[in-house]
């Protein structure tokens, strides 16, 4: 087995899933004034900190997805990152887009950018430590969208970037998101989730890269956030199943999916009733906020609850890496 191939198996590895840690500064800060902590480069750190020190994390996370400037930064103790995480029995991701921007002739849709100089930047992520990295592509529902170019422009992008990654020794987290804004229905989300996801395993195959040595992060197909008829969680599972089948290659490494704006709980019952389904490959998590936003209410910045973030995130970690059985001894 080639090292991106075992390194692949290491993330979606039995019992465990993977921390999205990768707010963009821009976001980050976003989050942390809502929670009324002031947006400072030192607090971000003091976060993403609080996070990956959590006590065992590794037991239920695999890998840390962090951004650019967590990646160089170091904790407290002095260590970087990118070293602290792989003492503490993970592995480090980085998040190597450059964020959804305006798609010119589409301004109501994005394609996300950052294919410029990517390859030498993957290089030197490497040299600093990262394992893995991630890229994330965002569709929006509405009666026109998405379009067809926002579906070609996305699914290229993330298909030249997986490609860059493997050449470059990195792991591609290929994040194709179908956002649960809208009131469209669990049908409308599967059919448009089947048309994203078969543009990115034909653009994949197109460019040679090899499924074996990737893992997929999409959506669950559940019906819009404001649709009056919500779907249970055996309705979703069943759903998300159906299009990943029809969509996606038997030699994926895996699927961990995002959790897009559903509650922790929600994010947990659907996950739980995918480990119902048959599948030919790994289904686990790889949440942001479904995981981390209970840590950052409790801690609002105060460094007398830091074990109190923990302990939230701990909780939520548990209780994902609980629904997806036992957890195999894999090291990283
Ligand atoms: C953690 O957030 C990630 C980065 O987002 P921005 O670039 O917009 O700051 C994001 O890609 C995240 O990994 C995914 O959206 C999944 O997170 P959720 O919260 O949907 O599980």
């Amino acid at each position: 087995m080639n090292s991106l191939v075992e390194t692949a198996a290491v993330l979606v590895a039995a019992g465990k899933g993977v921390l999205a840690a990768d707010e963009s500064v821009a976001t980050m800060s976003a989050r942390l004034e809502k929670a009324g902590v002031a947006p400072t480069e030192e607090n971000r750190r003091d976060y993403r900190e609080l996070l990956v020190s959590t006590p065992e994390l590794a037991a239920g996370v695999s890998g840390v997805i962090l951004c650019e400037e967590t990646l160089r930064q170091r904790l407290a103790d002095g260590r970087p990152f990118p070293a602290a995480v792989a003492d503490f029995g993970m592995l480090t991701g980085i998040k190597v887009d450059t964020g959804a921007k305006p798609l010119p002739g589409n301004e109501s849709e994005t394609v996300t950018e950052g294919l410029d100089g990517l390859f030498p930047r993957l290089r030197e992520y490497v040299a600093l430590g990262a394992r893995f990295a991630k890229w994330r592509g965002v569709y929006v529902i509405d009666d026109q969208c998405p379009s067809r170019a926002a579906v070609h422009a996305n699914a290229h992008a993330l298909a030249r970037y997986a490609s860059a990654c493997q050449y470059a020794g990195l792991v591609p987290i290929v994040e194709p998101e179908v956002l649960m804004d809208g009131t469209h229905s669990l049908a409308r989300c599967a059919e448009v989730t089947t048309r994203v996801l078969g543009a990115v395993a034909g653009e994949l195959a197109a460019f040679g890269v090899d499924p074996a040595a990737m893992v997929l992060k999409p959506n669950m197909v559940v019906p819009g956030a404001s649709c009056p008829e919500q779907a249970a969680p055996g309705e979703i599972a069943e759903a998300t199943a159906a299009v990943l089948r029809q969509t996606m290659p038997d030699d994926l490494a895996g699927v961990a999916f995002l959790s897009g704006g559903q509650s922790p709980e929600q994010a947990t019952a659907n996950l739980a009733a995918l480990q119902e389904i048959d599948a030919p490959w790994p289904l686990t998590f790889s949440f942001g906020r479904a995981l981390v936003q209970p840590a950052l209410a409790a801690w609002r910045g105060d460094p007398g609850r830091v074990h109190e973030g923990q302990r939230a995130l701990s909780q939520r970690v548990r209780a994902n890496s609980a629904v997806l059985g036992e957890t195999a001894a894999v090291a990283p």
